[in-house]
């Protein structure tokens, strides 16, 4: 198991490109990937530097910006890409070709001893110059299992870096990937990286299989942006990773997230999700009264996450009617009230019926504290026959 030793390959810049609001300028991509060193990561994956002359421009731009990660370009399996690609001064070159037989058959028409022999001539070649290789199969999961192996087994006797596995069309299970992976540690000697398309959702528990089963590397985008609904998002693997063992994203700023999810969102004109892992807005927050009063007493009674380990805040939500006189309690004291507790569970029913004839706010929540604190008195009086009738729902 690699957990201990995994890799991030962020391809916010090459898959992340192929989502469709994505059209990142010159200093897009440079401020992208000054968050994405500062966060951390290992590698970071460009577009081909033969798409348009500006992403060969760009390409050497940000090879030239003296990161501390490893800056890799996506290039296709042919000797003049991976030429063009070295041209560009970057650490490694990213090739990959289809070996489903649907690509086969559709894309590029090759058969597998063919694919074979131009992962051989490219790989060597790109070796022999003096940098880093990765060989990927596209649609490994349609890939005829002996055909994957075969094409693995013949890089990696002549020394490519690593091999990568690519769900492109999300279609793997977690347990598929388990599978595969192990099957491929057992037969190469080099580098594992995965990549998974995220269509049926699990692209995150695909990403941590393939860790868990030996992979040293996997790919991810922020937000998981990418072709269709896109890939591993970043914050995702890291939420995954931290609830596992803090301890193994601790390599990373992880307060640095919120940044990075905000400027990305902004620069393809998406808002970050509500349920968004970590960065999401309702991520830290509570509601239920039985879940404010556990948090409350502490948070890790329903919390895996620290909020504080991202620099983001818990928000116990309080003016409904499934609250508990626990957070309304809670609230009374962060305005400096002093207000008996059967004062509070009197309030705590006030609001309940309150909520249920209308939407109330927090301020609606506070005044009625303040009120009630200022006319103690003459409002429990008022009160009392009502809290009593529901007396046994509220205390709890
Ligand atoms: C692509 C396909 C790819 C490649 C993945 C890889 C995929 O858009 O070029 O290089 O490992 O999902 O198969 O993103
Ligand atoms: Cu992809």
């Amino acid at each position: 198991m690699s957990l201990n030793h995994f890799n991030i390959i962020e391809s916010t810049l090459r898959e992340g490109e192929q989502f469709v609001g994505a059209n990142f300028n010159t200093v897009q991509k440079t401020e992208i990937a000054y968050l994405l060193d500062d966060f951390g990561v290992e590698c970071i994956e460009l577009t081909s530097p033969l798409a348009s002359p500006q992403s060969f421009t760009d390409a050497c731009a940000i090879a030239k910006l003296g990161l501390k990660c490893k800056i890799l370009t996506h290039t296709r399996c042919r000797i003049e890409d991976a030429q063009i690609a070295i041209d560009t001064g970057v650490d490694g070159v990213d090739v990959v070709i289809g070996t489903s037989s649907m690509l086969r058959r559709f894309s590029h028409g090759k058969a597998i001893d063919e694919i074979i022999d131009m992962a051989l001539e490219v790989v060597s070649f790109v070796r022999s110059q003096g940098i880093a290789v990765r060989f990927s199969t596209e649609d490994s999961f349609r890939s005829k299992r002996e055909d994957l192996f075969r094409v693995y087994e013949a890089v990696d006797s002549i020394g490519v870096n690593r091999v990568g596995i690519a769900d492109t069309v999300g279609i793997a299970t977690p347990r598929q990937v388990y599978e595969l992976v192990s099957e491929l540690r057992r037969r190469v000697v080099c580098d594992i990286e995965f990549h998974g398309h995220n269509d049926s959702g699990c692209a995150i528990a695909n990403a941590f299989e393939a860790l868990d089963a030996g992979a040293t590397h996997v790919d991810t985008t922020v937000l998981g942006i990418g072709e269709r609904n896109g890939i591993t998002p970043l914050g995702g693997l890291i939420a995954r990773l931290y609830a596992t063992a803090p301890t193994l994203v601790n390599k990373y700023n992880l307060p640095l997230l919120r940044k990075i999810d905000n400027t990305v969102a902004q620069m393809v004109g998406v808002d970050i999700p509500f349920n968004n892992y970590i960065t999401g807005i309702t991520a830290f927050t509570h509601k239920a009264g039985i879940h404010a009063k556990a948090i409350l007493n502490n948070p890790e009674t329903y919390e895996i996450l620290d909020p504080q380990a991202f620099g983001m805040t818990r928000y116990v939500s309080i003016a409904h009617r499934l609250t508990g006189w626990n957070a309304i309690k809670n609230r009374a004291e962060q305005l400096g009230l002093s207000l008996s507790d059967e004062t509070i569970k009197a309030i705590t029913t006030h609001i309940k019926t309150l909520a249920d004839e209308k939407q109330i706010s927090l301020d609606d929540v506070d005044s009625l504290l303040r009120r009630w604190a200022n006319e103690q008195q003459a409002l429990v009086a008022t009160e009392t026959a009502a809290a009593e009738v529901i007396k046994e729902r509220v205390a709890d």
